[in-house]
């Protein structure tokens, strides 16, 4: 590789890759010029949130080269770069990321120290997060596009720059309320607008067919509709090495600030109505984990952000001169679920009518550069589109859909002579009631490689989900279990870990997991056991705090401290939790607890705003709080906590503070979970059933460190096809019927004997999640689980076998897995020379 040299155009000062213009005097100039000349403010009066913006932008010029370097590394020797396209990333707080990534944290200390500042943590906690996702799939982006980065793979990531995230939470009266998020209202400091390389995006309209210059004819795309997208970049920064990847998030602009015709005819609400129309494209995050919504905006969204990102490919070979013929080998393009799946027809589109390619060549292009991941099984979250509907606002991609289907189809009459059924369960659109078009299908077929999230959820989307194309294709699916970054979610989240850590198998376990593994030498040590135990204190009592201040609970940061954060859902069973905790209840006030593990449980989550069972389950559980925590006989023995406003912050405060992880989901339906990732990391202890990557987090600590209960996939299969009946399960456990007649009679809801009944009923009722047949187990396993608490040092070694052998859960592996099997692309080494002397 040809070195990046610094000597062409670059921001001034700050050119040294190691060090110059890094040290806190540069930091402190670079601060006080932002101050001045940015924000309008002198430092004498500078608020928290001025000096956050400023160090923000001190930080962000010193990204710049990295990020320029590795943009010319690209333009200058063209490889194979990763499309990661997906309509979420949730990146969380982004300051003190690219401080660590830097390895200037200290020196941005010692600079705020000389605005008066005694902690960089006053400064972050100002900070905004951007909620551009709903959980578990937008933060795995987010964590696998730091990932990328780090191992220097030349990566974008394209997405949506909503204006609105995910809402905000807050509780009232115990129900959960939704206010819109406004993450941009104090400016955010880490995008780059690039209005230059705007796209041009066209929806509705109709199709029309025309010969072209050799008499063939084609067919064309007649929009009625138009909308912009304009590219805001986020620098990605690796972990102490020169690429800097990005995110091209795409907001939707108006085509012309009006339509100068209505306007001219006098018509000027009217004129304004399209730039509204096509501004409110990229207002706002569907609220929805897992499930589909079918709105008609959200496909808008999706087909504007996968065009926009598409065309941005093409005109990068475009730019360098490459054919775009040769599309597949400077560019491999995931889906994050379905999506973008209507890229499989835009790409198709593009290059057909656009680049004037044959069918077969643009299909075979198109076929190896998309690959697709599957992210959940819930018959209800796989997207449909209504015929109508699809046709209406993308009737050239219906076209090809159609001709992808027929030519599919074809291929199967061969295989399957005659058997209509086949082709009816495959085809990519739904006959059955109002027609629709299955996206799950068209990925599938439009993908060299179809994977799922963790072994279990892979095996199940060959054997449930779609067996018939698995049959047909077994080439093409495979698995890559999820990870998430050791950096975020150990090194800044947990410090007093790392340090332990570091000063055990010294640094590079941040870049190689694996080193964790010299733990295990440790576990008998008590000395180092007593450490490792007081960095989890430090951990409890930072969440004891913050639980004090948002809500006014006083929980012993010496109790076990029991959490279950992640969307609430009925899957995910955090009832089950619930209905555990009233049992527990209960054996303390009839006397009949061997309670020598005091517990606070701690919730935190959001409940998707029009799903009724999940925000009365959210106030069912603090019904439970209002009554556990007010009653004298549970003091100093249970407490019960909902955290509002669960996010990425504040997951950073919760998994370093916890003891047990709960990770319950019914087996089957939680596809990986990563949450039971970071909890692991930090030396949490897991109470799991054997779903998602709960199976290979347990093969891999081993089974003597992770508290197993609850039916298998198999078995609850074999209830579900054995007319399942909660009511046997209830009979045999009395204390199941204790805790469900305290439930009925109001005890949790002020006397009010209706409003926890829709709840009641669906557990006694068909419970088609199986709460009632995992309780008793359940209850069991917590029982173990307190007693190994009161043994402090076996505790303290699973705990730490826990760290030891996560390693495998680093989002570096997981990439790792997808450049080597799915992506066929190698790390590309950005190398930035300069000579200082020559410059200053
Ligand atoms: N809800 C899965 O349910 C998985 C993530 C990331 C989910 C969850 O088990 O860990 O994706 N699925 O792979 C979808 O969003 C469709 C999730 O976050």
């Amino acid at each position: 590789n040809e070195p990046f040299d610094l000597r062409l155009p670059t921001p001034g000062c700050y050119l040294d890759p190691e060090k110059a213009g890094m040290d806190s005097d540069a930091l402190f100039k670079g601060m006080t010029e932002h101050l001045f000349f940015t924000l309008g403010k002198l430092a004498t009066s500078a608020s928290p949130h001025d000096l956050y913006m400023a160090l923000s932008y001190a930080v962000k010029d010193r990204l710049m080269t990295r990020y320029l370097a590795s943009q010319e590394v690209i333009r200058k020797k063209p490889q194979k770069t990763v499309a990661y396209l997906s309509a979420e990333f949730l990146i969380g707080p982004q300051l003190s990321n690219n401080l660590l990534n830097l390895g200037i944290t200290k020196e941005a200390e010692d600079a705020l120290k000389r605005f008066g500042i005694e902690s960089l943590s006053t400064i972050l906690e100002v900070e905004e997060e951007p909620g551009l996702g709903n959980g578990g799939l937008g933060r795995l982006a987010a964590c696998y596009m730091e990932s990328l980065a780090s191992l220097q793979v030349p990566a974008v990531g394209y997405g949506i720059r909503y204006e609105f995230g995910i809402f905000n939470q807050l509780i009232r009266d115990g129900w959960q309320v939704e206010v819109t998020d406004k993450w941009l209202k104090g400016g955010w400091p880490w995008e780059l607008p690039q209005p230059d390389e705007s796209c041009f995006v066209g929806f509705g309209g109709r199709t029309e067919s025309y010969r072209d210059d050799k008499g063939k004819y084609r067919s064309r795309w007649v929009p009625s509709e138009h909308a912009i997208g304009v590219p805001h970049d986020v620098p990605v920064l690796g972990y102490r090495v020169n690429t800097c990847d990005r995110l091209r998030l795409w907001r939707a602009d108006a085509t012309e600030s009006f339509d100068f015709y209505a306007f001219n005819i006098g018509d000027y609400y009217g004129a304004v109505e399209e730039k509204v129309a096509s501004e409110t494209l990229s207002k706002v995050l569907y609220p929805n984990d897992g499930t589909d919504e079918g709105r008609r905006l959200r496909l808008k969204q999706q087909h504007f952000f996968v065009s926009c990102s598409l065309q941005d490919m093409l005109r990068s070979l475009e730019k360098r001169s490459i054919p775009v013929t040769e599309f597949a080998n400077h560019w491999t393009v995931q889906l994050n679920d379905t999506h973008p799946a209507i890229a499989v027809a835009e790409l198709m589109r593009l290059l057909i009518d656009q680049y004037q390619i044959g069918w077969d060549k643009a299909w075979n292009i198109t076929t190896s550069s998309v690959a697709y991941t599957n992210h959940t099984l819930l018959p209800e979250a796989l997207e449909k589109w209504d015929l109508s509907l699809f046709s209406d606002l993308l009737p050239r991609h219906l076209e090809i859909i159609y001709e992808i289907n027929w030519r599919f189809l074809q291929q199967l009459r061969l295989r399957y002579p005659g058997d209509d059924k086949i082709l009816q369960k495959l085809s990519i659109i739904d006959e059955e009631g109002s027609k629709s078009v299955r996206m799950a299908h068209l990925a599938t077929i439009g993908a060299h490689h179809i994977n799922g999230v963790a072994a279990l959820h892979s095996d199940l989307i060959k054997r449930q989900l779609l067996p018939e194309f698995a049959e047909l294709w077994p080439e093409k699916f495979t698995n890559v279990t999820n990870g998430v970054t050791p950096r975020r979610w150990v090194a800044l989240a947990n410090p007093s870990l790392s340090n332990l850590l570091e000063k055990e198998v010294g640094p590079d376990w941040i870049t190689n997991m694996e080193l964790l593994k010299k733990l295990e030498n440790k576990k008998d040590d008590a000395n180092f056991l007593q450490e490792f135990e007081e960095t989890k204190l430090r951990g409890k009592r930072k969440l004891a705090s913050f639980i004090h201040t948002k809500t006014g609970i006083l929980v012993d940061p010496s109790s076990l401290f029991d959490v279950q954060v992640k969307r609430i859902h009925q899957y995910k069973r955090q009832h089950l939790n619930a209905l555990q905790i009233i049992a527990q209840y209960l054996r303390i006030k009839n006397g009949t607890s061997n309670y020598k593990a005091p517990r606070t449980v701690i919730f935190g989550g959001k409940a998707a705003p029009g799903y009724f069972m999940a925000k009365l389950i959210i106030r069912f559980i603090n019904g439970i709080a209002d009554v556990v925590n007010s009653d004298p006989d549970m003091e100093g023995l249970l407490r019960v906590v909902f955290l509002p406003d669960y996010n990425v912050k504040l997951g950073e405060i919760v998994y370093p503070a916890t003891d047990l992880s709960e990770q319950i989901s019914t087996a089957g339906k939680e596809a990986s979970g990563t949450g039971n990732m970071k909890f692991a990391m930090n030396g949490a202890l897991t109470i799991g059933t054997l779903d998602g990557a709960n199976v290979e987090l347990r093969d891999l600590v081993k089974k003597e460190n992770f508290f197993l209960f609850g039916k298998t996939e198999s078995e609850i299969m074999h209830l579900k096809n054995n007319s399942y009946s909660p009511k046997t399960f209830i009979e045999k456990c009395p204390e199941l019927q204790e805790v469900i007649r305290l439930i009925e009679i109001g005890h949790f809801s002020n006397g009010d004997k209706e409003l926890f009944k829709p709840l009641l009923n669906s557990l006694t009722g068909n419970d088609p999640f199986f709460v009632m047949a995992d309780f008793e187990d359940y209850l069991n396993k917590q029982d173990e689980v307190s007693n190994f608490w009161n043994n402090k040092k076996a505790w303290n070694k699973m705990a730490l076998l826990n760290t030891a052998r996560s390693g495998y859960f680093s989002s570096d592996r997981s990439i790792r897995e997808y450049c080597e099997s799915i992506w066929k692309v190698s790390p590309m080494p950005v190398e930035i020379t300069c000579d200082i002397e020559e410059i200053t």
